[in-house]
């Protein structure tokens, strides 16, 4: 087991000493409304791919929690492995100490211990939870496990325009490390800058290393715990309309998904409705994105819905979807080409609020740095889990301009704690009115987004690549 100092010390105050208790005092008090407990666990991903790992309540994904905006919950979070976990909240504003970062000081849930949490859940749309252990080079903790279910809270009102809903998980297993690996290409609208690959190349240069540090790939695909042809289709009939929540729980990968001979009518991202709703032949996720989007099922026939690497879908990445009366074998037709482009569903001709401060994030890479890992470095420093040292303070009730620049050809799916953030230019493009929690960064490119700090507590911003947060790629915000 891994835990560093302070790690420790917390874990100490958390739970051990007096935690068990008063946890069992807790529980014959009051029932809460929901429990996690999470423990290792089989997922039978296909008859014959049947993977261990750990688990919330023994299945994967994790059950769908659905919450309603405004109404206090609590939950009772169980932990039946012998590594202390946490539970994070993703996407919602929420305080620091349930929100479930070990940086932000939110307490462990001990080793064979508990911790019941209470918060408001806020705001609607498609959030989700998952471990925010750090992993390091282990490949059995972290977003590398199954520990990852959706949330969805419902508005106060509910628009319903849509015949069903469809929840879909999108998840790689079986992961292990290469030397270097294969970069998704051509997923991103925008040019890379010269100036950020000629800063690039200078870090190359400098490295003492001169290969590639350890990436991750993976042996099995699968939407909602199901490689592609083992799991129930999705029944359709004509004419319905089916609204998909999309999230990419991969602890590593960006997803893509494409339903042959149908566009998705994109409608929230990251759970918050978009300003332009617009259609789009394939969607394109970055670890932890959600999309929710309305499929008009019009096309009869049996299709696989599926990533479009042939690879990955071939190895489980996609769910069959069924028409009504319609027999056979799923069929799959390649989309054209398709660019990702988050300022087609901003508002049109909109300029976003003048931020009181900008701050600006340079990103370097650092080749196989760290025991053969690469290291990532945020304006020359890598963050440290020793002393977790906090880079900024914000002003409560300020609007902040983050400006990002990725001196590496990696894409880097960004995401801030406990706030939402307001794209404000990215792939050269100004945009305003799309909300989110994650944004891809594109290879060699620029992005800005804005926040409000309106949540006081510490804040941690970090990129959700598990390999990339581990090694640096994080910082911190508190409040003054
Ligand atoms: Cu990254």
């Amino acid at each position: 087991m891994i835990v560093d100092r302070r790690s420790l010390l917390q874990y100490a105050a958390s739970g051990a000493v007096l935690g068990l208790a008063r946890a069992a005092a807790q529980i014959t008090a009051h029932k809460a409304d929901y429990t996690l407990r999470i423990a290792p666990g089989l997922v039978e991903l296909a008859p014959r791919h049947i993977v261990s790992t750990t688990l919330y309540n023994g299945e994967f994904p994790g059950p769908l929690l659905r919450f309603k905006e405004g109404r206090r919950i609590a939950v009772d979070i169980i932990n039946d492995t012998d590594t202390p976990e946490l539970v994070h909240w993703h996407g919602q504003k929420i305080p620091s100490d349930v929100d479930g970062a070990a940086e932000e000081a939110s307490p462990f849930v001990p080793a064979h211990g508990m911790r019941r949490i209470a918060f408001i859940p806020q705001p609607a749309g498609f959030r989700f939870y998952h471990t925010h252990i750090a992993a390091g080079g282990d490949l059995n903790r972290g977003t590398y496990t199954g520990q990852a279910g959706p949330v969805y809270i419902d508005p106060k009102i509910n628009p319903g325009a849509y015949d069903r809903e469809v929840f879909l998980v999108m998840k790689e297993f079986a992961p292990s490390f290469s030397r270097g690996g294969d970069m998704a290409m051509d997923v991103l609208a925008g040019a890379p800058l010269q100036a950020l690959q000629q800063m690039g190349k200078a870090a190359d240069d400098e490295a003492h290393q001169k290969s590639k540090g350890f990436e991750v790939g993976y042996e099995l695909f699968a939407i909602n715990g199901r490689m592609l042809g083992h799991g129930e289709p999705i029944r359709v009939k004509q004419g319905e309309r089916v609204l998909f929540h999309v999230l990419n729980a991969s602890a590593t990968e960006i997803r893509s998904l494409a339903l042959p001979g149908h566009v998705f009518r994109v409608l929230a991202l990251d759970g918050n409705p978009v300003p332009t709703p617009a259609d789009v032949p394939v969607l394109w996720l970055g670890t932890a994105e959600r999309i929710s989007a309305i499929v008009e099922m019009k096309h009869p026939g049996v299709w696989a819905m599926g990533d479009l690497s042939d690879d990955d879908r071939r190895h489980g990445m996609g769910i069959v979807v069924e028409y009504a009366g319609q027999k056979g074998k799923p069929l799959w037709v390649k989309p054209p080409p398709f660019r990702w482009d988050y300022t087609r569903f901003g508002r049109p001709n909109a300029s976003p609020a003048s931020p009181d401060e900008t701050i600006e994030m340079t990103i370097v890479k650092r080749n196989a740095a760290l025991k053969g890992f690469n290291q990532w470095t945020i304006n020359g420093e890598a963050f440290s889990m020793e002393t977790m040292k906090p880079a900024y303070a914000v002003h409560q009730g300020r609007r902040y301009r983050l400006k990002f620049r990725n001196a590496s050809d990696d894409i880097h799916p960004l995401h801030l704690h406990r706030h939402s953030f307001e794209l404000t230019r990215i792939g050269g493009k100004p945009t305003a009115g799309v909300i989110k929690d994650v944004v891809m960064l594109g290879g060699f490119q620029e992005l800005e987004f804005d926040f409000i700090a309106d949540n006081p507590g510490p804040t941690l911003f970090h990129c959700h690549q598990q390999l990339h947060m581990d090694f640096g790629f994080m910082a911190l915000f508190n409040y003054a």
